[in-house]
């Protein structure tokens, strides 16, 4: 196992039965391509679990994270549409049709938005601190912290080991994506960490910002959450991120950037000041980063965006080496394959080995595999302290694939959404899920 009885357990969103392509994310091109396209909801949940067992296979502990209720028509009541379901789901449209899309969006399934985690090594209480993200910046995802606060709470459920904070404030000012715009730093999991906040817009400095597409984490959010963490000031580092990167679709900094422990890779143009960065990191954490810079000249921003090279995972396997977990795309474009090729054979990293996976259905809505996941450091004993019933086992395994292949839409197109037998089947399937995870009462048609 890992150093110090300490592991990465990475929980992976379970793709909802209500997948599907609305595009809803201004600067998420993937998501704004594909808008209006035909989903694969069954098809995209097993390919999540396929990841989820390919990280298993690696000899990692994976956890699961629950889909949300969807449609979320208490939503739409609460903007003022009444009547039975038909009713809700057609007035919706009628008045508004990106209403009638958010409420379905299975959005949640990008676990790296569901909070920011800070590990027991870097808090001063020596508990794992835990943000559920407000996203604010896109309706439907602004629709995801109640339930992902209940989840959580219900997961990470012992004050001893655990607190789960409120998301910050529902303001743009504390715009928080989560653990997207996150990197944890240490030489290995289980000591203290330098954590890297990242952020793409700061009220007091708005000049330097993207110009056309949103930028959707504050600076004030970063500074609330690294407050709020209990984290020792001279630990955290506060970066900006490139506004040109923003504007080239960089809509979250893991799209552009990502680490591992020691390890840190990312693209040139990812940040405002990579240079000053380095320097930043190494000195509180004692050691240099190991850095794995993709320049302009290996491949561009353009390619980065479109193979989601840095939205791979980057894990440590128990014999200490490192693996990369990358998504099937990347293998479409030469010059970043290239690359990839290139880290693997340097020994100047612990990067030994890359594995492809296949989350296409994800991806075309801008969701790679680090997307996927919420990585929570945990020692044996707060491992021990997480809910059970969403640890990965062979078994549960086998009874969510089960699940998924009964009860999950083969595909769902704009027409559908206006479905009322679609929304009901789609409910109903997460009465059994609770069972299944023995979450009893996660959803608030269960309450
Ligand atoms: O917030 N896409 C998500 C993708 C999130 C990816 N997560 C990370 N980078 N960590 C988003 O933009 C698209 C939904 C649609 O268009 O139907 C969407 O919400």
């Amino acid at each position: 196992m890992p150093t110090d009885g300490f592991q990465e357990v990475n929980f992976d969103g379970l793709i909802g039965p209500t997948h599907n392509y609305s595009g809803l994310s201004a600067g998420n091109i993937a998501s704004l391509s594909n808008a209006g396209g035909t989903s694969k909801p069954k098809a995209a949940a097993l390919q999540g679990l396929s990841k989820m067992k390919a990280l298993m296979d690696l000899g990692l502990t994976q956890g699961i994270l629950p889909p949300q209720q969807r449609p979320d028509l208490a939503f739409l009541r609460s903007i003022g549409f009444t009547g039975d379901d038909a009713q809700l789901l057609s007035q919706a449209n009628d008045a508004d049709p990106t209403l009638l899309n958010a409420v379905w969006s299975a959005s949640s399934m990008w676990a790296a938005n569901a909070a920011t985690i800070s590990p027991s090594p870097d808090t001063s209480d020596n508990k794992v601190h835990i943000t559920p993200a407000n996203l604010v910046s896109n309706l439907h995802r602004s629709i995801e912290h109640p339930t992902a606060t209940r989840m959580l709470s219900m997961i990470f459920n012992n004050q001893d080991h655990f607190t789960v904070h409120d998301p910050l404030p529902d303001q743009a000012r504390f715009a928080d994506e989560g653990a997207a715009n996150h990197i944890r730093f240490a030489s290995s999991h289980g000591q203290p960490g330098i954590e890297l906040f990242v952020y793409g817009v700061d009220i007091h400095d708005p000049g330097n910002s993207a110009r056309n597409y949103p930028s959707r984490q504050t600076r004030a959010a970063c500074q609330a959450l690294a407050r709020i963490h209990k984290l020792d000031p001279t630990q955290v580092i506060y970066a900006r991120q490139h506004p040109d990167a923003i504007d080239a679709g960089v809509f979250h900094n893991d799209v552009i950037a990502t680490g591992n422990e020691r390890v840190f890779m990312y693209h040139e143009q990812a940040f405002a000041t990579s240079r000053s960065l380095l320097t930043d990191l190494s000195s509180p954490l004692g050691e240099p980063v190991i850095t794995i810079e993709a320049h302009d000249s290996d491949f561009s921003i353009n390619d980065a965006v479109t193979s989601y090279l840095f939205n791979s995972q980057i894990v440590t396997l128990p014999d200490g080496s490192m693996a990369l977990v990358a998504p099937l795309e990347v293998t479409e474009n030469p010059r970043v394959a290239r690359f990839i090729d290139k880290t693997i054979a340097e020994t100047s990293n612990p990067i030994n080995t890359v594995h492809y996976l296949d989350v296409r259905e994800s991806m075309r809505n801008g969701g790679g595999p680090a997307c996927l996941r919420l990585r929570v450091p945990l020692s044996d004993h707060e491992l021990a302290a997480v809910h059970q019933g969403v640890i990965m086992t062979d078994d549960l395994m086998a009874k969510l694939t089960d699940f998924v292949s009964r009860t999950y839409p083969d595909e769902i197109s704009r027409a559908d959404l206006l479905d009322p037998a679609l929304a009901k089947s789609c409910i109903d399937a997460l009465d059994e899920l609770t069972q299944i995870l023995n979450l009893p009462k996660l959803y608030p048609f269960q309450q």
